[in-house]
């Protein structure tokens, strides 16, 4: 219904796009494209680094003080989708040195030879990083090949806790957070002080499934369908659809629930006390698990500057340069060295550094095929329309 003709032409470029992408791996030209890499980094470069990350996701003085540390002028650009960044990556000519992909969808990335190799020599950083998530990370980039995680967080739902206990009156908390976004009950009463979703197909067909008990990233047709008539029943008590966005509404208690990311439901908390509105907002830890995510660096197989891409990551794997990102987003981050940096009440937020017990529950990053992909962008626009 309110889909602008800018996203439709998005959604398109999505479904064409990923169909490239599933294709690319027989295809020659896309495997010699993608082969740049150690020879390309050594050459003189122009001091310019052109990055395209997350919203909301460093801190204030970090590009200030790289472009002091190397002389190198960074153009910082930002999305708030995985979608977005697929449609600019698949069309080869994104301008970028350095994106921060999904590790889910750089795996889709990788094998449609969209990123060029990291040259570790020129990473001594490296050595600050976590065992634990480069094991993990390797599950989706075998050999920590490509990628360098930035952040990472979980897919959850978020509230304002006085208005969403306002709202439900009587009716006592649920047991498990899911039901707060995906249950009638609990949604017709959350309506009047507002509900937001993410407004990406993977990210609400993921949790949708999840809630399910469904297999989340390897669902078969008649699940997708079965997710899909499950959120229609509460589609007519959403809101909104906005992801970036969802700090801002919380910060200003604009909603009082949203299906989200974790990181940004302690970065709106945060952001309402700077900002003098003072909400109680807090990222549940739901009990059958959140959506593991990990945002990683990669350098795209066009970029121009190859080697001040390196520069940048290296400089990032910096301890202290990690921990006030960390410390500015609410966001977990890779880096091993960086702990004793980091804030105390960030380091002691149990909704940020998870607990052993919670991150064993947490359902790790996977990856849907470009059909499914399919599938769910247009199941996602009927459900999204209401009709
Ligand atoms: C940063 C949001 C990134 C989280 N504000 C989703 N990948």
């Amino acid at each position: 219904m309110n889909l602008s003709y800018s996203k439709y032409l998005l959604g398109m470029a999505i479904i064409t796009g990923l169909a490239t992408v599933s294709c690319s791996k027989s295809d020659n030209t896309t495997a010699e494209a993608a082969k740049p890499t150690v020879a390309a980094a050594s050459e003189p470069e122009e001091k310019i680094l052109n990055i395209y990350n997350w919203s909301d996701y460093i801190a204030p003085d970090t590009i200030a003080n790289f472009e002091k540390e190397t002389g190198i002028k960074v153009r910082y650009d930002v999305f708030d989708s995985n979608e977005i960044l697929h449609a600019k990556l698949i069309a080869k000519n994104t301008g970028y040195d350095i994106v921060v992909p999904g590790s889910n969808w750089a795996k889709l990335q990788i094998d449609g030879g969209l990123f060029q190799k990291l040259d570790k020599s020129k990473l001594p950083n490296w050595k600050n990083l976590d065992p634990g998530i480069l094991k993990q990370m390797a599950e989706l980039d075998p050999g920590n090949t490509y990628l360098i995680d930035w952040m990472w967080s979980y897919n959850t739902v978020g509230i304002n806790v006085d208005k969403v206990k306002a709202a439900l009156g009587d009716t006592p908390m649920p047991d498990n957070a899911w039901d707060l976004v995906f249950n009638p009950t609990y949604t017709s009463k959350l309506k009047s002080c507002g509900i937001t979703f993410l407004d990406t197909p993977a990210d609400v067909f993921q949790a949708a499934l999840h809630y399910l008990g469904k297999p989340v990233y390897t669902g078969t047709p008649e699940d997708y369908q079965a997710a899909f008539d499950m959120l229609m029943k509460v589609r007519p008590d959403i809101k909104k659809f906005n992801s970036g966005g969802q700090i801002d509404d919380l910060a200003s208690g604009n909603i009082c629930v949203a299906y989200g990311w974790a990181g940004d439901f302690n970065l709106a908390h945060k952001r309402s006390i700077e900002n003098k509105a003072e909400q109680h907002i807090e990222a549940l830890v739901p009990k059958t698990g959140g959506l593991m995510f990990m945002d990683t660096m990669a350098i795209p197989a066009d970029a121009k500057h190859p080697n001040n891409a390196h520069l940048w990551m290296n400089y990032i794997m910096q301890p202290k340069v990690t921990a006030a990102i960390t410390n500015t987003v609410t966001y977990a981050n890779p880096n091993k060295a960086a702990t004793e940096f980091v804030d105390e009440d960030i380091k002691n937020n149990k909704s940020i550094f998870l607990s052993d017990e919670d991150i064993a529950k947490l359902v790790p990053p996977g990856v849907e095929d470009a059909k499914t992909k399919r599938n769910m962008t247009r199941l996602y626009t009927k459900f999204k329309s209401g009709v």
